[in-house]
């Protein structure tokens, strides 16, 4: 039997996940009445929720007598960690490009990495039923990419497939529209190598994935890359900073459709799960006693973007949590980087870590997870991670795509302009615009709601992360204060209706709130110290209008992205399984008062 691997790879939301449901329906891993979901790789809750992949996952199919080990990679930015490891366990990909908006930056960013490997692409251009599909230009434009990222003559020479992934049909470039995915099936087995491996050379395998299973405990995921592993046998473990030490294999697994299915060989080229074998981390190597051999881990792109995780300390610290303690926050964060492979943690001291990634999304997805396992705690604005070189301060820039209508363009390029953004490409159609953008990624914080209003929600922004150059200087993203409670109790619908000409309100009548908690957003520079808690005094008669009359303003509710692209230097964000609240980093208006004071001395 071959084994094909292959990883599927692209912008986000280009349709990997559903192209992979076809694959697993047209290979009949399902029983023929079983009722299967949407996108159904994208298992994890988040997931679910917000339509798109975090995490990496592989899945299987047999087509004519050959195994096709799948990888379903996620297409956003900030997870490229993910594809980065999973292309350590292929040889061949997909590159899915969507037939009207053709290649984006992340599209840029998965190929780059894969020409890098030696990777031969097959060009799966999706969604050609859009209305405003242009295969053809798209084919061309990718072509164009892959010329300027420096791929080779073979890797030029690609297939080009049409598909509908949501209709499981894909065909040729120059063919019929076919009516299932055999014309796939066959480029892949045209294109990419059989996985080599010598079975009678000793055992190798290095470790690209961790999972877990409750009564397996770890497993370790990966390629086999020469040999065999029979259960029972006796393997070495091996890795940066480990002494080798011996392990046993208690079983194997391989995948097959959604299940992982229990062999008693792993074959050479195959991509096996290990479970039971101790203090195993991603790219160690596992190998024969009698060769035993250490792989070089696989790079991971570095961190542009930190921010500080601390216990909670407000006054309504360990009403909400399981998990609370400095401890608690330690052991979770020391956990997460097993499997968080371009995740960074440092102690800060004082209870505080210093939390890096890839993006705001990489670190504002492990919060959320965080919070729904019972965790509670605070963080700061994230902020960009600068580096010096040659004596220069560098900062991350990003490579910023835009897709707007026509009427917004003029105010998106004032608004990036602003933000030390660069216009480097332009091109205007009939109706909407693709303007292409360089910008610090500090320029980027807290754009989206804006860029949102600008383009009445009609506008597409994507990015990602391009180098490190020249330091920006001062970028300003915020320029308003906030309004924040001086006294606490419950607040009432009369206060908040008296104070509503000051700012955007964040929370609703009948919100505990304590002195320093952020209640909104103020209209002006500096913050205003309000009280929310007072209620009308009852006279004998009553107004004309009661209470429940007041109209308010709806109150504007911030997720937790939105929480943490509002936040200024001196707040921070008070995260629990059941609230979100923004505070003042130092609660008592006279301290705060103090220390601006002092502040401003020291200027
Ligand atoms: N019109 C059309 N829509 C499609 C097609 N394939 C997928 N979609 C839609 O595109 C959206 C994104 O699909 P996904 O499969 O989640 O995309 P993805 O590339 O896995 O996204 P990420 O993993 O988050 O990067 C969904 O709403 C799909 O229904 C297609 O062939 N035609
Ligand atoms: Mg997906």
């Amino acid at each position: 039997m071959n084994y094909l691997n292959v990883a599927i790879i692209a912008h986000v939301d280009h349709g990997k996940t559903t192209l992979v449901d076809g694959m697993l329906r047209q290979s009949n891993v399902f029983r023929a009445n079983q009722q299967v979901e949407e996108r159904v790789m994208d298992s994890g809750a988040i997931e679910r929720e917000r339509g798109i992949t975090i995490l990496a996952k592989n899945t299987a199919v047999m087509w004519h007598g050959d195994k096709i080990n799948i990888v379903d990679t996620p297409g956003h930015a900030d997870f490229g960690g993910e594809v980065e490891r999973a292309l350590m366990m292929v040889d061949g990909v997909l590159l899915l490009v969507d037939a009207a908006e053709g290649p984006m930056p992340q599209t840029r960013f998965v190929l780059r990495k894969a020409l890098a490997l030696g990777l031969r692409p097959i060009v799966v251009i999706n969604k050609v039923d859009r209305k405003d599909a242009r295969p053809d230009e798209v084919a061309t434009l990718t072509f164009d990419l892959m010329v300027e990222l420096g791929a080779d003559d073979e890797q030029l020479d690609f297939p080009i497939i049409h598909a509908v992934a949501r209709e499981g049909r894909a065909w040729r470039d120059g063919e019929e529209p076919g009516s299932d995915l055999t014309s796939l099936f066959e480029t892949i087995k045209q294109r990419v190598p059989p996985a080599s491996g010598d079975r009678e050379a000793p055992f190798l395998f290095q470790v690209a994935n961790l999972d877990y299973s409750d009564y397996l405990g770890r497993l370790a995921l990966g390629r086999i890359l020469q040999g065999t592993v029979r259960v029972g046998d006796s393997v070495v473990l091996s890795g940066p900073g480990k002494e080798p030490s011996r392990a046993r294999v208690t079983k194997v697994f391989t995948h097959l459709g959604l299940a992982r299915v229990e062999t008693e060989v792993g074959e050479p080229g195959d991509i096996v799960l290990l479970p039971g074998i101790e203090k195993v981390n991603i790219g160690d190597t596992l190998s024969d006693p009698d060769a035993v051999q250490q792989l070089a881990s696989p790079t991971v792109d570095e961190p542009t973007v930190s921010v500080t995780f601390s216990p909670n300390t407000s006054p309504f610290a360990g009403r909400e949590g399981t998990y609370v303690t400095s401890r608690h926050l330690a052991d979770r964060l020391e956990r997460e980087l097993l499997v968080n492979v371009a995740l960074r943690v440092e102690p800060l001291g004082n209870e505080r870590y210093r939390v890096s990634g890839r993006g705001e999304l990489h670190l504002s997805i492990l919060m959320e997870n965080m919070r729904r396992e019972g965790y509670e705690f605070s963080v700061s604005r994230p902020e960009v991670i600068l580096r010096e070189e040659n004596g220069a301060l560098q900062e991350p820039y990003e490579r910023v795509v835009v897709d707007v209508p026509i009427s917004s363009m003029g105010a998106v390029m004032e608004s990036l302009a602003t933000r030390k953004g660069t216009l480097t490409s332009m091109a205007p159609g009939e109706t909407r615009a693709r303007l292409e953008f360089r910008i610090p990624s500090r320029g980027l914080f807290g754009y989206r709601t804006i860029f949102l209003s600008i383009t009445q929600g009609e506008g597409v922004l994507s990015h990602v992360f391009e180098s490190y150059q020249r330091y920006a200087g001062e970028v300003q993203t915020r320029s308003h204060g906030s309004l924040v409670a001086m006294e606490p109790g419950e607040t009432f619908a009369y206060s908040i209706f008296k104070l509503s000409d000051r700012g955007t309100f964040f929370i609703t009548p009948g919100t505990e709130v304590y002195v320093g908690m952020i209640v909104g957003a103020h209209t002006r520079q500096g913050d205003l110290n309000i009280n929310v808690t007072k209620n009308k005094k009852l006279t004998n008669v009553r107004a004309s209008g009661s209470d429940e009359n007041l109209l308010l303003i709806p109150a504007k509710r911030l997720s937790l992205e939105e929480s943490l692209e509002y936040l200024a230097d001196d707040e921070l964000l008070e995260i629990t399984p059941k609230s979100l609240r923004l505070r003042k980093r130092v609660l008592e208006p006279n301290m705060r008062k103090k220390e601006a004071k002092a502040a401003v001395g020291q200027s």
